[in-house]
């Protein structure tokens, strides 16, 4: 059917404005779209023939309506660029804001897809908002440090009531539906079946039109005051509430303060002019002055940049893409049961989970479909989509199963060998010769595993390092091995997505990029206990963990984290290198050189005690099964006095350190890894870094991943010197000698991320 357009009413189709050149998928509201909406909109209210206008995202009324301000104009150490400071000449969002509210002609707002930032706040300051039921609607600044600045903080209330701008704005939705929007009255309709949603904004246009003026007034947000609530709850008290729930302002809560302060301004303040002024200032102090915000705007594209976008579209890719395709997952154990979950989850089917272990293979087909109908209980799985998710999952006790999948992987312990024989025996069972054959070894040489496959397979193996648990925690290692094809990784980017994880392709080496920077912040917190333990007031392990967790943001501290992962899998790893003294013998470790500097603390604990962590109930803290559920770490005595025992010949012994001298003697080793790491290659960019260690370690989102931090909290020189003297000091802890890149980037005044960005880092491979 083909809507007849009415010679009355302009439509303005907010993508119409931007330019050929530049892809804009998500319609954001960049310098030439807004100047084109300025000039549309001036050109429609002054044309006496028009007597409506609608705006919409795309003429076809499909796609998304805005995802808002563009983001990379707040880019820059300072901040903004011109356009958000009001010069140059280019309207601002709020200029358009009020060029449409002030129309003397109704203005429709068309909402489909996102609708999001100033893109909502666009739509507030028309007339009337309709949509379809594809509209996801919400003010999601907050999560890249900022307040909505376009007026959302002030005619959102205003339309809607404290209660929905507070959920909202505060916690920076991005998910709003159609329905909810119709509830809390920020739409007056949605498109019924049989019309699209520009033939409804039409609709609504014409008999708007017709109405006369005074009405037009009163659709104006800034003449309305906050409405009470409808539940009777005191606004104040509600701002007070919301404000009560959030992490403060030094640990990443000055945007979320920012948004409570403004929404608290639409109605304590007597007139609208007087809110716009306090959004502004909060707004501008945001993106001038907050270094959390440049770190959650920085994450917002290191993870886009991280997962990549490809260009690949044959036939497998596009099925795969889709959450199409049959998976084959080894292994029933805690791994392989997180990552059949992603799988079916997302659709994939049929996802066939072997194992050889029968036991094993019931309690992890047993475990998968109790998670999967707990997640349906939390509204992750639809519903009426639970039967097809659970009868997608199949399991066989033999490989030879796995002959028809497109994507294998393999989830067993790390044994290279027996990671060897499954990745051969694969070779002759896959009949895809383009079966991706993947392999979820957190540390295992890939090119080793897939020395096992023939030639022409080995295209096609890669590592995919899943972190535990697989099905909850969002980081996937993507590691590329030397005869993966680019394409191999671009699908399993693009798989990965489509399970809901963030990708990050990594380099084949010893722990890839999250667990190699791990060692020097595991192993120097263990030395640290060891030198400045002991006596009745040396460091202990919650001093460790409150500086890094409590202190510093990190989602958990080392010690509790070693607790939780099982102390026996580093004394595993410690023994496999050659490190640990064998306990028949009394020898030490072959690659345990008499210079290196050691602790068997973390391996007697392990080995004498039996202290493995949470599940033997007892590692570098006691548990107790009626405290906490038998996860709250409580002081051990045991630990105490195997510190004291091998702290009694420290110099330091029995001293306490302040919390800085923890965080730093901890992170600086880290990040001096993370530039050796971009040096080999490893990594090709810091920002990849930070994201692993966002979504694999807890690192703090406000502080932007290790790297940001070392460039903007810190700064490299700092860094650099202490690094050089604690190498001088402790020559046999290698992670402190500082890398060759740390040094380049302090001479010439730059930060990594600069270095990177300014192309040295291509120059250099190059040269
Ligand atoms: C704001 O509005 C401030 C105002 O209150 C006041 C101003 C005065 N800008 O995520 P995707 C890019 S602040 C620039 O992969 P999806 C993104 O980088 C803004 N670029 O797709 C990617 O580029 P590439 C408040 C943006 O389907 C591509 O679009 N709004 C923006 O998974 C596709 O993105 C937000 O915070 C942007 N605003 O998700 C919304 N948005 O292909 C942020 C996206 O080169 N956006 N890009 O890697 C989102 O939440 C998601 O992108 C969205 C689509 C849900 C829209």
């Amino acid at each position: 059917m083909t809507t007849i357009l009415p010679s009355d009413t302009a439509i303005i189709a907010i993508a119409n404005g931007a330019p050929l050149n530049k892809p804009n998928p998500v319609n954001a509201l960049g310098a030439p779209i807004r100047q084109y909406l300025q000039t549309s909109l001036k050109k429609a209210i002054d044309d006496p023939n028009i007597q409506a206008i609608v705006l919409i995202g795309r003429h076809d009324g499909k796609g998304v309506f805005s995802a808002g301000a563009d983001i990379k104009e707040f880019s820059g150490s300072s901040g903004g660029s011109v356009t958000i400071s009001e010069a140059g000449g280019i309207p601002t969002l709020n200029d358009i804001a009020h060029l449409m509210e002030r129309s003397p002609k109704p203005i429709v707002a068309a909402l489909t897809g996102a609708c999001l930032g100033g893109g909502m706040e666009l739509a507030l300051a028309a007339q009337y908002r309709v949509a379809d039921n594809t509209l996801r609607y919400g003010l999601p600044e907050v999560k890249i440090g900022l307040i909505p600045g376009a007026g959302g903080t002030q005619r959102l209330p205003r339309l809607c009531g404290a209660r929905h701008a507070l959920d909202v704005i505060v916690r920076g939705r991005i998910n709003c539906s159609a329905k909810e929007g119709l509830k809390f009255h920020f739409l007056d309709g949605v498109a019924s079946e049989d019309e699209t949603v520009l033939e409804c904004a039409l609709r609504w246009a014409g008999w708007a039109s017709n109405l006369p003026s005074v009405s037009l007034d009163s659709r104006r947000l800034c003449h309305r005051s906050v409405p009470p609530d409808a539940e009777g709850v005191d606004k104040t008290d509600m701002c007070d509430f919301a404000m009560q729930s959030l992490p403060s302002v030094e640990r990443g809560g000055e945007s979320a303060h920012a948004t409570v302060k403004a929404i608290r301004a639409s109605f304590e303040l007597s007139s609208f002019r007087e809110g716009m002024e306090v959004e502004k200032n909060l707004f501008n102090d945001l993106l001038y002055h907050s270094l959390q915000g440049r770190a959650y705007r920085h994450i917002f594209f290191a993870e886009r940049s991280a997962s990549g976008s490809s260009s690949i579209r044959n036939k497998q890719s596009s099925q795969l893409r889709q959450g199409k395709g049959t998976i084959g997952v080894i292994g029933a154990g805690t791994m392989g049961r997180g990552i059949a979950i992603s799988f079916l989850r997302a659709g994939f089917g049929p996802v066939i989970l072997v194992d050889v272990n029968e036991k094993g293979l019931k309690d992890g087909v047993q475990y998968i479909l109790s998670t999967l109908e707990g997640e349906a209980k939390k509204g992750r799985i639809h519903p009426s989509k639970l039967g097809a998710v659970m009868t997608s999952l199949q399991s066989s006790t033999s490989l030879s199963d796995l002959a028809d999948c497109d994507i294998i992987v393999e989830a067993v312990f790390e044994n290279l060998n027996v990671k060897r024989e499954i990745f051969s025996k694969l070779d002759t069972i896959s009949k895809k010769m383009d079966a991706l054959l993947l392999s979820n070894t957190s540390t295992l040489d890939v090119d080793a595993i897939a020395s096992s496959l023939s030639q022409p397979r080995r295209a096609f193996c890669a590592g995919m390092h899943f972190f535990s648990p697989a099905h909850i925690m969002k980081l996937v290692e993507v590691v590329r091995g030397k005869d993966t094809s680019t394409d191999t990784l671009d699908i399993i980017c693009a798989v990965s997505k489509r399970i809901r994880k963030v990708p990050v392709v990594v380099g084949n080496c010893d722990g890839f990029v999250g667990n190699r920077m791990l060692h020097p912040y595991s192993t120097e917190s263990t030395l640290l206990l060891a030198e400045y333990g002991g006596g009745d007031n040396g460091l202990g392990v919650a001093d460790v963990d409150d500086a890094l967790s409590r202190y510093f943001g990190m989602a958990a501290g080392p010690f509790l984290i070693f607790d939780i992962a099982g102390n026996d899998i580093g004394y595993n790893i410690r023994r496999e290198k050659g490190l640990v003294r064998d306990p028949k013998t009394g020898q030490v470790g072959p690659n345990r050189s008499a210079q290196m500097r050691y602790t068997e603390l973390a391996d007697e604990m392990v080995v004498k005690f039996g202290r493995m962590g949470q599940k033997t109930m007892k590692g570098w803290y006691n548990y107790d099964a009626k405290v906490g559920k038998g996860r709250k770490p409580l002081p051990s005595s045991e630990m105490q006095d195997l510190i004291n025992k091998y702290s009694m010949d420290s110099p330091h012994r029995g001293r306490k350190l302040g919390k800085d001298e923890i965080v730093s003697r901890i992170l600086f080793p880290l990040v001096n890894e993370g530039f050796k790491i971009l040096e080999e290659g490893i990594a090709s960019d810091p920002a990849d870094i930070d994201i692993i260690y966002l979504y694999g370690y807890g690192f703090p989102a406000w502080k932007g991943g290790p790297m940001f931090w070392a460039d903007n909290y810190i700064g490299l020189a700092p860094i650099l010197s202490e690094l050089e003297k604690l190498h001088q000091y402790y020559p046999g802890s290698d992670y402190f000698r500082p890398s060759d890149l740390l040094r380049k980037c302090v001479s010439l005044g730059l930060g990594v991320q600069e270095y990177y960005k300014q192309g040295y880092a291509k120059a250099s491979t190059a040269g």
